[in-house]
């Protein structure tokens, strides 16, 4: 498959040690990275490469951020992990500052994203049971077709990408699926009173970038306040400035009941997520029902303070949100013919690609790479640009010359 590129002799050493004693549940772009800065990363014989994937959308500050750096490089001196047996003196504030930030009662930390998904369906079910009345284990949580939201076994309960799900079973009970960007399928599937919650992403990133009709977003949230349903927004992949606003539900100015954020809030630093609601809902959970042994850590709190701060001083929304509406326009003007569509909000942007060979998006990732860019094919057709937020201008148009001259050798 990589054929067509010769590899030097280290890069292929590196790919001959993941190959040989990793498991193989990847298959990356042949390049081995060994530094980033800012929107650049380069590999081990020095070459530099825009990062156009930013570890899916978590090093929106960019790689390496100094700030970010400085607050991990100081709390990792003083004390890093206590785990929630004790208090710590970063914890409270930590909370004050997220909570405060979203306008939520309180928060509740974990890790990766999923464990924040899997926490948010928690305190869905609790709330269902607790303060709407379902029956004992009746609960449901809807979900959308296309839905991603990570690899734990709950997660891949709601999927419907073979790839995820196939011969992983037996799955949860108690998920539904209905369209995604479809007000009416979702209508009908609250009429059933044992729903708990709707869990969505305000636009599907792993599908390829699905935005929704204007509107979706605020229709979400009056159909689940009508219901008395809890509307979950997992603001993982879309939250924290990538798509033009802090939050990509607040391009319709719509507050989720549950938030759940991961990703850049370390700014690729470490794994860290949140779930942000109010207290009828989070005091739902006491102790000892659920936790984690790194959940909230004293360094995690150092850090996530400093990469929400570093995304308001640096107003990294409005440059996300400008940089988006000129990187789309730019790939407009190439008018290739192996672009079907070019789709996204801010810099969370896809290109649909059209080609006879099945292979021409891998092989543009790969002819992108030799050029000087990185990204990913995802779904085989479509490839994902999503570069640190702090790109700018001249960035972004050199970028799409290394896009242009990538694509005219398809
Ligand atoms: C992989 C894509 C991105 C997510 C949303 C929860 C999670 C994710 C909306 C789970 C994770 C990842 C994980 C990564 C690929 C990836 C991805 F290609 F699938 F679509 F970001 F673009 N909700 N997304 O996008 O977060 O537990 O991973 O921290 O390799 O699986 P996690």
């Amino acid at each position: 498959m990589n054929s067509s590129i010769s590899l030097t002799e280290q890069t292929q050493h590196f790919i001959d040690l993941e190959q040989k004693f990793g498991a193989h549940n990847y298959h990356p772009i042949p390049v081995v990275l060994s530094r980033g800065k800012g929107v650049f990363v380069w590999d081990v014989d020095d070459k530099k490469y825009y990062d156009f994937l930013s570890g899916y959308s978590a090093v929106n500050q960019g790689h390496c951020h100094p700030r970010i750096i400085e607050a991990l490089i100081e709390q990792a001196q003083k004390l890093t992990l206590t785990s929630r047996a004790f208090h710590s003196s970063l914890l409270g504030e930590y909370e004050q500052l997220i909570s405060s930030y979203f306008g939520y009662d309180k928060v509740l930390p974990m890790n990766t994203g999923v464990e924040a998904g899997e926490t948010a369906i928690k305190l869905a079910r609790r709330w269902g049971y607790k303060v709407k009345g379902i029956p004992t284990n009746q609960a449901k949580i809807i979900f959308a077709t296309g839905n991603f939201w990570g690899r734990t076994l709950a997660a891949i309960s709601s999927s419907t990408d073979p790839s995820s799900y196939e011969n992983f079973g037996p799955f949860m009970p108690g998920f539904e699926l209905i369209a995604y960007n479809d007000l009416n399928a979702l209508e009908s599937a609250l009429q059933d009173k044992n729903v708990a919650g709707f869990m969505f992403e305000p636009i599907q990133g792993e599908a390829g970038v699905v935005v929704p009709d204007e509107g979706y977003l605020s229709g979400i949230r009056n159909l689940c306040s009508q219901y008395n349903v809890l509307m979950i927004a997992d603001e993982i992949q879309t939250g924290l400035a990538r798509t033009g606003k802090m939050l990509a539900c607040d391009h319709e100015n719509v507050r989720p009941d549950i938030l759940i954020l991961g990703k850049a809030l370390s700014g690729g630093v470490l794994p860290i997520s949140a779930v942000l609601a109010d207290d009828e809902i989070m005091l739902t959970i006491q102790p000892g029902e659920h936790g984690s042994t790194y959940g909230g850590n004293p360094l995690a709190c150092a850090v996530a303070m400093t990469a929400l701060q570093v995304l308001k001083d640096e107003k990294m929304e409005n440059n996300a949100e400008s940089m988006g509406i000129l990187f789309r326009n730019e790939i407009k003007k190439l008018d290739s013919p192996f672009i079907e569509l070019i789709r996204g909000k801010g810099l969370l942007n896809a290109i649909v690609i059209k080609h006879k060979n099945p292979e021409a998006s891998w092989e543009l990732c790969l002819s992108l790479k030799e050029n000087g860019l990185l990204a990913k094919p995802t779904h085989g057709d479509k490839i994902r640009f999503a570069p640190p937020l702090i790109i700018n201008e001249d960035q972004i148009l050199e970028a799409v010359a290394i896009i242009g001259k990538s694509l005219a050798t398809l």
